[in-house]
């Protein structure tokens, strides 16, 4: 009997039928078996599933219920990365309280992530805005605090003005906000909390090696540079002044009373060509000497200070600076230099103060250039013949970069550059000026925000400012609900109820208001998956140990240097908790590639068009209200472009199964993926064709030959479409199953599956539909029919369940074996044997691989073609190459 293909009827059908049966369900131990952890990132319940979710899972799925049916033991959760912004500015927008906004927004993602029909095992589902998870947030924040990794500090931070923030580092983009690309990120001095992620900058580096191969070269290298590690020297410079110990300084001094000015340097070879020295306009010299001695600057350093922190040091940024009226001593040649107030100083890097070497320092040069200080040249290039080349300062348009011979450096002279930043080294080292230093571009990761939505700070304060923790038995510090949301500061300064609290002590406290950047929340959520309901434990010790890494982890490139990092840092500060063994939290990464759709943009109305609004004539698009020629652009799906897809319709229209195909099929996971509704249609036409293929000659297959016996095949009762459908169906099964476990290359897996479908429709047309087919055909035929359908199960698992019930099966395919090949049944059995008289091919028969050479010899001695040429001659020899070809040589 032939039905129709109902994708929304069978999929509600085995949707329900996963929940009763409680099919995803998860266990943390399964004897016998392997754990295999894999994690889609969590989800930011922002309302409405995108095409990026619909990619993400797919991906996420296919693995889980390729490894369940490979024999993991498997874990798949997920869950809501559900504190942030958003949910707030929503609040000041409608007046909803962010909780019921957001819980809103989840309960519709949830119900449709359930239409998708993904393996997930709900009851592990975990949201970071429930008190239930962010009492852990706070007890972690706790015991890092006492292990001295979490710290206050006042300084120059990061502000949005927009999103009425502090920002971390991580978060601000070409001096713009992560969250607003229009708005200038600001300099405030503010008292913030930080994690001291600097603390394990050397281990998150030498942690690639873990990882390395296994994850994207790419975010390896995105993650370098962002650690930006760099060796060199730290030098001391003596500030030639008289300096009044008053007790709170915050300058280094030295044991005669003397003020050291430490410059970090990556070139301690150049430094005889020091002509100056520079501070940047935070440094504590600035206030504590150089304003007092020289108040009338004061102006000029404030204009640098406020100046955006990213452009300052940019390249082509004019060099801004001050003179300070103070000289600083270089250690070497006990020379005294001008020290200067510059922009390109930035505080938070090295020491925040430089020796200035403008001939061989691109901004020094600039620098000085500007302000008519003196160059002096100490290194010589060497061209590639090894000669020095004069090179005079008159001549130069820039510094001189590269490295060369020493010269103007006393008895450094005439060492190569290397050499002497060791030499120069060694010799502050003995003088006590210096030393060697490794630095980083990392600086603590600011974790205090001015918001209410996030975990609060478990912190309070007495009347001096002074900080206690909370105690461990009130956590956790719930968020107050009698809040104002009037756009205003800081929500939480509105809650007397919350700020008010009583110390040990008895005396009047308050408590701090700022609450956790959100990447908190998502730096250790794959843990508590573990144990997701656990009211006294975050995660068991065991578990962990168990199931991190995480053996795949799913989700966008844009984390590179956020999340990843910031996880990898708390899953290392975990384990010096004591909570974990492992090193990392992810083995592999899989960041998967874009989705791209077509635009359409009107010059004329200046924006884009919905594709509704388009009509398309010989592959151009015009409006359909003006005829105006629109600009067609293939690019990432967005609202602002009005180019995307809703799955939700798009899986109504076309079914669940449907549109994960094509989004497997249409590229590989770590590539972009171009929308394409001709795709789609394609991905259902598929599925339609195998779903009417099994339904229609299910019956004509034998229902008794299993699995377990091989199906009862006897290969030499075979006849040759038999052994040919046979043979595709195990070269697929190798084929799908490698490029499965090719980095998960499902695109070509499902090629295969596709090429095989054409095949047993052949098949079908000259073995099935006639009268009589044997025995073994119909037990092939089952072969065929059932491990096709376990091969498309991980993409298209609703229609898989159908096919596989129809077959008369009572297990889900989620539960069974992953289908197995025979290598000797993949292999080609025949082979061309070329037919030569006399060197010249004549003609080509299939033979059976492994012929004798008597049989080859006949064959060739029967060719029609070839007797042509051999008949009425002498025939001298026959020489028989085996396996491929017999040439027949005549005389006369
Ligand atoms: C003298 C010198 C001579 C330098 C020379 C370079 C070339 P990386 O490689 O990025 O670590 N520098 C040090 N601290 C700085 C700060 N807080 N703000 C701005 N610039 C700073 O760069 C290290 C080099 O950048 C250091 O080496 C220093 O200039 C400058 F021919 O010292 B160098
Ligand atoms: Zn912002």
């Amino acid at each position: 009997m032939i039905k129709e293909y109902n994708p929304n009827e069978i999929e509600k059908k085995w949707q329900d039928k996963w929940a009763q049966k409680d099919v995803f369900k998860s266990e943390n131990k399964a004897d016998g078996k392997e754990n295999y952890y894999v994690l889609e990132m969590f989800a930011y319940p922002s309302g409405k599933l995108h095409v990026g979710h619909l990619r993400n899972y797919a991906i996420g799925d296919a693995i889980a219920r390729y490894k369940k049916m490979k024999g993991f033991n498997v874990l798949h959760p997920f869950g809501w990365d559900s504190f942030g912004l958003p949910a707030e500015n929503a609040a000041i927008d409608h007046g909803a309280h962010p909780g019921k906004w957001t819980k809103a927004n989840i309960d519709n993602m949830r119900r449709q992530l359930k239409l998708m029909g993904l393996s997930y095992d709900w009851d592990r589902e975990l949201s970071t805005y429930t008190p239930e998870y962010y009492k852990w947030n706070q007890k972690f924040f706790i015991e890092m605090y006492k292990k001295g990794l979490v710290y206050k500090k006042k300084s120059f931070v990061n502000w949005c003005p927009e999103c009425n923030t502090v920002l971390a580092n991580e978060q601000v983009e070409d001096g713009k906000c992560w969250r607003h690309s229009k708005t200038d990120v600001i300099q405030k001095e503010l008292s913030q909390w930080y994690f001291k992620i600097t603390e394990y900058a050397e281990e998150l580096l030498q942690g690639h090696e873990e990882l390395r191969g296994h994850w994207p070269e790419q975010v390896l290298t995105m993650q370098k540079n962002w650690i930006g590690k760099s060796t060199g020297s730290e030098v001391d410079f003596i500030l030639d002044y008289k300096f009044e110990n008053n007790g709170h300084t915050h300058l280094k001094l030295n044991d005669k009373g003397e003020v050291v000015i430490s410059v970090f340097t990556t070139r301690p070879d150049t430094l005889y060509g020091v002509t100056y020295a520079t501070v940047a306009p935070e440094h504590p010299l600035v206030e504590e000497v150089i304003l007092k001695e020289n108040p009338g600057i004061r102006e000029k350093v404030e204009a640098m200070r406020n100046e955006d922190k990213i452009a300052r040091t940019a390249e082509d940024k004019e060099k801004e600076g001050v003179f300070s009226g103070l000289y600083v001593i270089n250690p070497v040649n006990g020379e005294k230099v001008q020290l200067w107030v510059a922009n390109y100083v930035l505080m938070d890097y090295g020491t925040g103060a430089v020796m200035a070497v403008p001939a061989h320092d691109e901004r020094d040069f600039q620098f000085a250039k500007k302000y008519n200080l003196d160059l002096k040249i100490v290194v010589n290039p060497v061209d590639k013949n090894g000669n020095l080349e004069e090179v005079s300062f008159e001549k130069l348009e820039n510094a001189l970069t590269v490295p060369g011979v020493l010269v103007n450096s006393e008895e450094f002279n005439g060492l190569n550059s290397n050499e002497a930043k060791e030499k120069i080294t060694e010799k502050l080292e003995k003088i006590g000026f210096g030393k060697k230093t490794v630095n980083y571009r990392l600086h603590d990761w600011l974790i205090s925000r001015q918001r209410y939505w996030g975990t609060p700070i478990p912190v309070i304060y007495d009347k001096d400012g002074n900080i206690y923790l909370e105690e461990e038995e009130n956590l956790p510090v719930k968020l107050p609900t009698d809040i104002e949301f009037n756009g205003k500061g800081n929500p939480l300064e509105t809650s007397e109820e919350f700020k008010n609290v009583i110390l040990p002590n008895g005396k009047k406290g308050r408590r701090e208001t700022d609450t956790m950047d959100t990447f908190v929340d998502s730096s250790w959520y794959y843990l508590r998956y573990l144990d997701s309901h656990s009211a006294d434990k975050p995660f068991e010790k065991a578990d962990a140990d168990a199931w991190t890494p995480v053996n795949q982890y799913i989700g966008g490139i844009e984390h590179a240097v956020m999340h990843l990092l910031y996880a990898r840092f708390f899953h290392k500060s975990l384990r010096d908790l004591g909570y974990v063994d492992t090193n990392e939290p992810f083995k592999k990464l899989l960041t998967q590639g874009m989705v791209l759709g077509p635009s359409f943009y009107s010059q004329n109305e200046r924006r884009y068009l919905f594709p509704r609004e388009a009509e398309f004539k010989d592959g151009k698009a015009f409006s359909i209200k003006t005829g105006e020629e629109l600009v067609t652009k293939v690019e990432k799906m967005s609202k602002s472009k009005n180019n995307g897809v809703d799955p939700e319709e798009i899986v109504k229209e076309y079914g669940a199964d449907s549109s994960r195909v094509f989004t497997l099929f249409a590229a590989p996971p770590e590539k972009e993926l171009e929308w394409n509704m001709n795709g789609l249609a394609g991905a259902y036409r598929f599925i339609n064709r195998l779903y009417l293929l099994v339904s229609g000659t299910a019956e004509f297959s034998d229902h008794n030959a299993k699995s377990e016996n091989h199906y009862g095949v006897e290969l030499k009762k075979r006849n040759q479409k038999d052994e040919e459908i046979q043979k595709k169906l195990h070269q697929t099964v190798k084929k799908v199953t490698e490029s499965i476990e090719d980095d998960f290359h499902f695109n070509t897996a499902i090629a295969a599956v596709m090429e095989l479908l054409n095949d047993m429709t052949t098949y079908k047309q000259e073995v099935i539909d006639k009268d009589n087919i044997s025995s073994e055909s119909k037990k092939i035929w089952r072969e065929v029919l059932e491990k096709t359908i376990l091969l498309i199960a991980p993409f298209a698992p609703h229609v898989a369940d159908e096919l596989w019930a129809y077959l008369g099966n009572e297990t889900f395919t989620f539960e069974e074996e992953w289908p197995k090949y025979d290598e000797e049944l993949t292999k080609d059995h025949t082979f061309n044997l070329v037919i030569q008289v006399n060197g010249k091919v004549r003609d080509m028969v299939s033979a059976q691989i492994g012929i004798s050479k008597d049989d080859a010899e006949k064959l060739a001695l029967e060719s029609e073609k070839a007797k042509k040429f051999i008949d009425g001659k002498e025939i001298v020899k026959v020489i028989v190459v085996p396996n491929k070809l017999v040439n027949v040589v005549v005389k006369g």
